[in-house]
């Protein structure tokens, strides 16, 4: 056997034998590269002889042309193989479920999400919502609404108040959200009929109370509004409210300075099973809101005659109603603002509440 022939041998064998693309570059860099055996080899053409020329250096130039051909065939048959492997060890399983996004994981506060609820049945009676400042002065806080100077009825909403101003005013935050009752009825003419959810603020903290919390106040005024259209308001407003085709409510007389009749309302229900509470059954009753004919004073704060306009009016505590709807056994943790009390007790951003799709779908 000739030394090209051997050179061959020992070189195709080492393309056949070269497992990846590493190996079968390291194979033509030692054959073809610079330094190469059969570089080497084509840089003995310029030292021959013609005749030798015509014969060995056209069979190292076969030679050339063979091991080159090997090893390009080699090449993309490893390169084939190696994309083949990728794609069998990288396969994505499609059908695997997405992580959620960012968006998708937020959740809506409970006490967000009640207010999306109230506001979604109140707005289908035609009603709008009213909103207004925390901050209030001492006018439209008490003394629109009817509380005299002096009056202990103050002192009973425990109010947090500022330091008083260069003119001696004092404001304070507001203890209810009636104010923005008594702003609407000066700024436009009845009817009237809207809604109004907002912060509330009172010095008092416990187990039950917040200091900060939330209400939802209503106020109708026309000229012929009355209780009974009051009573039929808050009865449908139950009834969407807890989801039940029936509520038994009762209306016990009461005192509040702003309203004259006042009552206090409960609604019937069974808390026979412990802590879970079911409506529009049972033997029990439990007081869920306030209510009662807008007083005259107050009608008259608000820049509307009395002996013209009458309307009425209810506020509501939203924390607790909210721990009861949604079975949340500590008011507490309503403002920790811990995210895993929020991934377990909020809702999804996009299940707004509506009364056609459910409110709590
Ligand atoms: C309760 C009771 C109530 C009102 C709020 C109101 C507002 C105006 C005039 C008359 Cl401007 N009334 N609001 C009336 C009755 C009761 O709230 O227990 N709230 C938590």
């Amino acid at each position: 056997m000739s030394d090209l022939e051997a050179l061959k041998d020992n070189l195709l064998a080492e393309v056949t034998g070269a497992g990846d693309e590493a190996a079968i570059e390291a194979v033509r860099v030692n054959a073809l590269g610079k330094k190469g055996s059969i570089s080497e080899l084509l840089k003995t053409l310029g030292t021959m002889t013609p005749e030798e020329r015509q014969t060995r250096g056209a069979a190292i130039n076969a030679l050339k042309t063979d091991v080159f051909e090997a090893i390009t065939a080699r090449k993309s048959a490893l390169k084939d193989a190696a994309i083949a492997e990728r794609l069998a060890r990288e396969t994505v399983d499609i059908s695997l479920p997405v992580r959620s996004s960012p968006a998708e994981r937020g959740r809506i506060h409970p006490i967000s999400q009640i207010i999306d609820e109230i506001t979604a049945i109140f707005a289908d009676m035609g009603f709008s919502i009213a909103e207004g400042p925390d901050i209030e002065t001492d006018y439209y806080n008490f003394t629109a609404l009817n509380f005299p100077e002096g009056h202990p009825a103050r002192e009973m909403h425990d109010t947090f108040f500022f330091n008083p101003d260069e003119n001696g005013e004092r404001k304070v935050l507001r203890t209810h959200t009636s104010p923005v009752q008594v702003r609407t009825m000066e700024a436009q003419k009845p009817p009237i009929r809207i809604i109004i959810p907002g912060k509330t603020y009172r010095q008092d903290s416990d187990a039950t109370h917040s200091p900060m919390f939330h209400q939802v106040e209503g106020l109708v005024v026309d000229t012929k509004s009355n209780v009974a259209n009051m009573r039929w308001i808050l009865e449908e407003f139950c009834k969407t409210f807890f989801e039940v085709d029936d509520v038994t409510m009762r209306f016990r007389p009461s005192f509040f300075p702003f309203t004259e009749p006042s009552f206090e309302v409960d609604i019937q229900c069974d808390r026979s099973s412990g802590p879970i509470v079911k409506f529009g059954e049972g033997t029990d009753w439990m007081e869920i809101l306030g209510c009662g004919m807008v007083h005259p004073n107050v009608l008259r704060a608000g820049g509307l005659d009395p002996d013209v306009y009458q309307g009425f009016a209810w506020g509501m505590g939203l924390d607790r109603i909210a721990m009861l709807k949604y079975g949340m056994p500590d008011l507490r943790n309503f403002f920790d603002a811990d995210v895993r009390w929020m991934s377990h007790y909020g809702f999804r951003p996009l299940d707004m509440p509506t009364l056609f799709g459910g409110l709590s779908a």
